[in-house]
Parts: structure tokens; C-alpha cells; sequence
């Protein structure tokens, strides 16, 4: 049978189900949330309705009666509710309880997706399709349906139920058949799943292309590298990854994979300074206090974390059921794994040490402005020891600029931005170092699969600069998935002059406008004020309430400001934002000063004429608008992410929470758009030149146009499975797929079979 039959089928029997009954079944382009019928029509077949109670609960019930706009209606649990009947929407029918994919509700409303996705979760299915795109509910728990075997399921196509393995699969499937790169990404709020998802990604994307090959070990162990140094326990995910990241897996035309290159995206460097209570810094400085041999403890003088300022700060040095001992030995074997040398990794742990130690050095204020110097004792000389620095060279750096003396704010503020930058230097060393060992053999096919995971929208009791920049980054995010998904697929149908109902969506461009927009915008606002030197957090505030009050709100007393973001308003305060974003700008003595006592290891990293001008939003920007490029330039698939409660607990599902989240991801309206959108399309000239041999002889030669419609003419395809553009003919279901059947087969043998119309019309 062909796909065009069995699509057509389906939509038939979608129709009826979800329908409910109806004479005329919905046109795909119809069938949406509101009544296809009368409530008369509901009441006299008693089917199911959702009801909306006071509490603003979707329950299930039955109407009795409905009377000049209210209804009575009877609930399952048997209690009888009198309604407005504007709070009532249709629900599916029982056999559409738990649907694979969301699109075949024949009802589209919140209620009946909760519903489905709530059904699925409690019988620990966490992947749902939406349409195109794989939603994941977070379970909380391990022993789900993954590993080797399931994706050699995948591989061979014996399974194809929603799962990340599906998604790439399909990436990689579609990547080898046309030649085109592909992008799987995945978004979702902190916490909701995504960097688990995109290792599930990344295991099947090595898988698919390896047996076992060197490559592949050391795309695993890459992973556990960057966790340690790259990930830290916040208060919303104990493992939550502090820097976005883009893995290229680059495939031979055989589709083995020869390389792979990590893209990273600003790392949150105010964690090695400053925690928030019950939050951890990276992951590895744990490591390495829980685990250092005593051989290493003696050569970096290495105490217990509780001894240090940057680890104790926050009152939380443990994570439940993490062994940070246990995983310095799995971080050693994988920098073995890449063959970083011993001599690099005593190299690394000894600048680790250090920064530890650059937090406990205190000054002593030595007059009545301030003014002070270093405190010379066991902290100040481990800092300078393990950076190959001699006491007195630290204590200049740390306690003068440009031979003024430094207050005490001044000189904690160059410690502190020292140690965040021999860090993120260290970090972006590692990843640099990964890359040239995941490089891989000199072909370049241009064929890849890119998987992006970035830290999640976020929005805390207090947020700050962070926060703005990762929020910033989800709105960019946002507005790519917007625009592959709803903006430019209908421009394209309007421009074609083809029929079609729009599909209504909330555009974010105003938020990401009041951020980028020059000279006006928050991001160049908050530079342009960074870069005055007297300016201070409440000039930033009033320059904005200048130029953005009207999209902008403000708290006072807070000396913060409101954005409205895709998913949700969030307050920033303005405190420390300047100096945050400044940080770099100031550190040129402190640069100098290091690169001539850490050598060759950080030397590449010391780009003193970028670090010098750039302030970190900007660059930050830089960086993310590099990582849009590469997903410009590649076909999308989209993994939405989802937290099923706020307490990160196990068979919890909230329906709040997740509602909450599938209204940020437009999950009605992807289902909407994807009931409605044409399934393909081809250009004239490709339809024509494809199919013109199924024409007979004497109806060939025309023109592309002519040439098209008189194949469809002659394979009776329905009108109302395609429409024609001034260019491109777009089709319903796939009778694409019937034509290149029949094109395979030979017209001729099979026309008499077909031209009975069975195909054609399904
Ligand atoms: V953040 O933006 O980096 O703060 P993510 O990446 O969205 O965040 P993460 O993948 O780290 O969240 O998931 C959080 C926790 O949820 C994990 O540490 C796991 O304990 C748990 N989790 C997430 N997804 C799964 C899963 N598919 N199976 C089992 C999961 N547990």
C-alpha cells in the first residue's frame, strides 16, 4: 500500500475518532480546539467534555443540560457542576487516551494534551511527538528504555515510538539521504532535562557512526571532562551545566564518523568567587579535595574543601549520592583517555589549587582611605607557589594598579577576577585541547549532525547578570524555533498566494528588540554605562527608564528591572551588574602579570587586545550569534524539555508546572501548525521533470506548469490535497510518494491498475 493511501486512511480515521461522531469529518486545516458541532449534540451522545472548575482544574465530566450560556454538567466522580459553557472544551474520545504523537487528538486543546502527555508519564513514557518535535518529561529516575540495545532498535527501524533515539536517527537518516547538514536542538528550563537528553543524543549519534572506534571512546570521555569543570549543583539541578555547548559530529559519505568539534558558549565564571546558599562551585574543585592522593596533597598543599573561601562560602560542599572521590579518578582516566599528559594535568590541578588558595588571601587595610596590602602567610604564598610566581610579584598584582594602591574592594575584586580568569582560561584551554583530539582524519564530506545544549531559561528569587545572559540566549533560542517552525514556512505560503489559514503565535522579537537594539537596547545601554568608569548600577537603571520604560518595569526599591521574557517575568537587579560585565575591561595589569609567570599553558589563551576592549556581554553575544550561524546553516530538529514538578521529584506531575511550560513552547501551536501545513512540496520544474514521464506521449511537451497540472489531472490526485503556488506546488499527505512509486515500478505496466483511482484518492 502507499504512503499516500495510508496517510489518507489515517487522517479518515483520526477524523472519526477525534471527530467524535460528526457527519463530516474535519478538514485537517479545521480540526482544532474549539466544538465542531453543537453542545445539543454532546449532550444527547453523552460524550466526554473537559470542564473547567473555579480552581482553574481541567476534570473530566458529561453535560446534562445547557441553558442560555450555562451548563450542568456531571463530573466522573459523579459531582454535578453548573458552568458558564465557555468554560468547557471537547475531549477526545477514550481510544485516543495516550496517542504517540499529539497531532492525532482530534481535539487540540490544553486539557486533552496535559491529559495525554499525564498518561503517558504515569506509565513511564516520557517522549511524546508534538508534530515534528520530541517533547520529554523529565523522570527523575534512571532505568528508562535506553542503552545499546534499544539503539540498535532504532538503528535497524524495528522501533520508531517517540524517543531522543528516534530524533537521531532521523537526523542522521535524513542527513545521509540528501547531503544536508542537520541540528538537534534541544531547549527547556534549567533542570527539565536537556543535557541528558543531548548525551542520549550524542551516544546514539556515536553509535550510529562507529564501531567502537578510537573516536568514539573519546567522545564519551570528553563528556565527562567537561561536566567536571564546566557543570556545578544549583539550586534548581544538582548537576546543572554552567555554559552552553554545540558538538559537531562530522560523518565520511560512508556516514562513519570522523570527527567531532565542541563550540562552547560563555562559561559562568561568578561561581568560582561567588555562591549562592545551597549551591556548589564546579564540580571538580570537590573532586579534587575529596580525592587527591596524598602525593598530590602534599605537591598543591591541598586541604579539605571545608578550608576553602570559594567552596565554603555557601553552606553546601556534598551532593546526595555523588562520589566526588570516585569521579577525580574517572576525570584523571578520561584526560588519559585524550591523551592529555601528566605533566598538563599536574599543570591543571596545580592553577585548580591555586584558585582555591587565591580565596583565602585577605589584605590588611594600611590607612584611613582604604588603602591596602596583601596579607603574606600560607594562602598568598600557595597561590604564588603553585602559579610559578614569585610571593612578591602576587602581592604587587593583587594590591596595586598602575603604581596607585588599591582599596580593599579593589583588591578583592582583582583577586577574584584573577581567579575567574586563570579558570575560564583553563576551561577554554580544555576544550581547545579536546577539539584537537577529536579532530579526526583530514576528510571533509561537509556532512554533519550538531547537537546544542545550552544552560536553560532561568529565574531565581535574585537574578543577576548571569541570569540576563542565559535568559537573553533562550530568547535567541526561542525565536529560532519560532522562526523555523511558524515564521518562515507561512511567509513562504503567503508569498506562493496559496490558501491557508494563519496559525496565530506569540512572536518574542519584541524581547529579543529590547535587547539587541542599537543604540538603544538593554545590552548596549548596560555597555555604554560599563564602559563610563563613574557610573554606578542606579545610572544604569535611569538610562533605562529613559529609553525603555515602556518596555520595561521597574521595583525601586529593589534598584531592579522587569523583563518579560517567552517564559515569564523576570526581575535582574541591578546591583553588580556593571562590574560583572566590566570585568574583563580591568584586568590588563593582572594579565600581564600572569602571563609571565604561568608560561606556556595559558599563554595561547591570553588574547590581551580582545580581553582588554570587549566587555563580557558582548562577547558573550559574539559567541552566541557564531552558535546561531551554524544552525542557520543546518535543517532543525527541536527537542523541548520539560520539568514535571518543582521539587525534582520522581512520579510527580504537576499539571500547572508542565502547562505553564507548554504554553512557552508553543506546543498548541506547533500541533495546529502541523495539522495544517502541506506535508511537501516541490517546485514546477521539479514536479515536471520528475513525473513528466508518467504523461503520455502527447501531453509532454509544455511548460512546467501545464506539464504539472496535467499530471495531476491524469493521477486524479484530489483537489483538495494540494494546492498550487506561483512556483511550487504543495501537497497534503504524500501523494509525492505514490507518483515516485509508480515512477519506479514503470507507468506502463501498472497504469490500468492505478488509474481506478485507488491511490489517488486514497
Ligand atoms: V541546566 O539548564 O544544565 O541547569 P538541564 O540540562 O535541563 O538543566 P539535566 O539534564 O541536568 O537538566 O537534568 C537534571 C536532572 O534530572 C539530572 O541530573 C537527572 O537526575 C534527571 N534527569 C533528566 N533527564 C533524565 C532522563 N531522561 N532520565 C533520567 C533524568 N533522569
Amino acid at each position: 500500500e502507499s504512503p499516500y493511501t495510508m496517510a489518507a486512511v489515517h487522517e479518515h480515521r483520526l477524523a472519526e475518532n477525534g471527530g467524535a461522531g460528526l457527519a463530516t469529518a474535519p478538514s485537517p486545516a479545521s480540526s482544532g480546539s474549539g466544538w465542531d458541532t453543537s453542545i445539543d449534540y454532546y449532550i444527547k451522545k453523552q460524550l466526554r467534555v473537559w470542564c473547567r472548575l473555579p480552581t482553574g482544574q481541567w476534570e473530566l465530566g458529561n453535560i446534562q443540560s445547557a441553558v442560555n450560556g450555562k451548563a450542568s454538567v456531571t463530573l466522573l466522580d459523579g459531582t454535578v457542576m453548573t458552568v458558564s459553557t465557555g468554560e468547557l472544551v471537547p475531549a477526545n474520545s477514550e481510544i485516543l487516551d495516550g496517542v504517540d504523537n499529539l497531532v492525532a487528538l482530534g481535539y487540540v486543546n490544553e486539557p486533552s494534551v496535559l491529559c495525554n502527555l499525564q498518561y503517558r508519564y504515569n506509565r513511564d513514557v516520557i517522549y511524546t511527538m508534538a508534530g515534528p518535535v520530541l517533547l520529554v518529561i523529565n523522570p527523575f529516575k534512571d532505568g528508562l528504555i535506553i542503552g545499546s540495545d534499544v539503539i540498535t532498535a532504532y538503528k535497524k527501524k524495528i522501533l520508531d515510538s517517540p524517543h531522543v533515539y528516534y530524533v537521531a536517527d532521523t537526523a542522521y537518516s535524513d542527513m545521509m539521504r540528501d547531503g544536508l547538514n542537520r541540528s538537534i536542538i534541544i531547549s527547556g528550563e534549567s533542570g527539565s532535562g536537556k543535557s541528558v537528553t543531548a548525551k542520549l543524543a550524542i551516544e546514539y549519534l556515536v553509535d550510529v557512526g562507529s564501531d567502537n572506534s578510537e573516536i568514539a571512546c573519546r567522545i564519551r570521555e570528553s563528556g565527562f571532562i567537561l561536566e567536571a569543570f564546566g557543570n556545578a549543583k544549583t539550586s534548581r539541578n544538582k548537576n546543572s551545566s554552567r555554559y552552553g555547548k554545540l558538538i559537531d559530529f562530522n560523518y565520511n559519505a560512508k556516514g562513519m564518523l570522523h570527527g567531532a568539534c565542541i563550540h562552547t558558549l560563555l562559561l559562568e565564571k561568578s561561581r568560582i568567587s561567588q555562591l549562592s546558599r545551597s549551591e556548589r562551585s564546579y564540580h571538580v574543585f570537590y573532586q579534587l579535595c575529596a580525592g587527591a592522593s596524598s602525593d598530590m596533597r602534599d605537591k598543591l598543599n591541598l586541604r579539605m574543601a571545608s578550608e576553602y573561601k570559594f567552596l565554603n562560602q555557601s553552606g553546601c560542599l556534598k551532593i546526595h549520592d555523588v562520589d566526588d572521590a570516585h569521579n577525580l579518578k574517572k576525570l584523571m582516566e578520561a584526560m588519559d583517555a585524550l591523551q592529555i599528559s601528566h605533566e598538563d594535568q599536574e599543570r591543571i590541578f596545580k592553577l585548580l589549587a591555586a584558585i582555591l588558595w587565591l580565596g583565602n588571601i585577605s589584605f590588611e587595610v594600611t590607612d584611613n582611605e582604604n588603602h591596602v596590602t596583601v596579607v603574606v602567610d600560607e594562602a598568598s604564598r600557595s597561590a604564588a607557589r603553585l602559579m610559578g610566581c614569585k610571593i612578591n610579584d602576587l602581592t604587587v598584582a593583587l594590591s596595586t594598579r598602575e603604581n596607585q594602591t588599591l582599596t580593599l574592594q579593589q583588591a578583592i575584586d582583582t583577586r577574584d577576577a584573577l581567579a575567574k580568569f586563570v579558570y575560564t582560561s583553563l576551561f577554554s584551554w580544555l576544550v581547545e585541547t579536546i577539539n584537537r583530539s577529536l579532530k579526526g582524519d583530514k576528510e571533509v564530506t561537509g556532512r554533519s549532525v550538531s547537537v546544542l545544549d545550552i544552560y536553560g531559561f532561568e529565574s531565581f528569587q535574585k537574578n543577576s547578570f548571569e541570569q540576563l545572559l542565559i535568559n537573553y540566549a533562550n530568547e535567541r533560542l526561542h525565536q529560532h524555533f519560532i522562526r523555523h517552525l511558524f515564521k518562515l514556512e507561512q511567509e513562504e505560503y503567503e508569498s506562493e498566494g496559496i490558501d491557508w489559514k494563519k496559525v496565530e503565535f506569540v512572536d518574542n522579537q519584541g524581547c529579543l528588540d529590547l535587547f539587541e537594539k542599537k543604540p538603544v537596547g538593554l545590552l548596549s545601554t548596560l555597555d555604554e554605562v560599563s564602559n563610563d568608569s563613574e557610573a554606578t548600577s542606579s545610572t544604569f537603571v535611569n538610562k533605562l527608564k529613559q529609553r525603555l520604560s515602556s518596555t520595561l518595569s521597574f521595583n525601586d526599591e529593589k534598584g531592579a528591572f522587569k523583563v518579560h521574557h517567552y517564559a515569564g517575568e523576570v526581575q535582574y537587579e541591578s546591583t553588580g551588574l556593571l562590574e560583572k560585565n566590566r570585568d574583563e575591561l580591568n584586568l590588563s595589569d593582572t594579565i600581564l602579570f600572569l602571563s609571565s609567570c604561568c608560561k606556556t599553558f595559558l599563554t595561547d589563551e591570553l588574547n590581551l587586545s580582545e580581553t582588554d576592549k570587549l566587555t563580557v556581554a558582548t562577547k558573550f553575544k559574539g559567541q552566541l550569534f557564531k552558535l546561531l550561524q551554524r544552525l542557520e546553516n543546518s535543517k532543525a530538529h527541536f527537542i523541548h524539555c520539560m520539568r514535571p514538578n518543582g521539587k525534582q521529584l520522581q512520579g510527580m506531575f504537576e499539571k500547572d508546572i508542565v502547562l505553564q511550560q507548554l504554553r512557552c513552547n508553543r506546543v498548541l501551536e506547533t500541533l495546529k501548525m502541523s495539522k495544517s501545513r502541506y506535508a511537501t512540496c516541490m517546485t514546477h520544474q521539479e514536479f515536471a521533470t520528475r513525473f513528466g514521464c508518467l504523461l503520455s506521449e502527447n501531453t509532454r511537451c509544455q511548460d512546467s506548469l501545464s506539464a504539472s497540472i496535467a499530471i495531476l489531472q491524469q493521477y486524479r490526485v484530489l483537489p483538495e490535497m494540494y494546492q498550487l503556488g506561483f512556483t511550487k506546488i504543495y501537497f497534503r499527505a504524500d501523494p509525492v510518494s505514490a507518483l515516485e512509486k509508480l515512477r519506479e515500478q514503470g507507468m506502463h505496466k501498472v497504469e490500468n491498475q492505478f488509474l481506478g483511482g485507488r491511490v489517488v484518492c486514497g
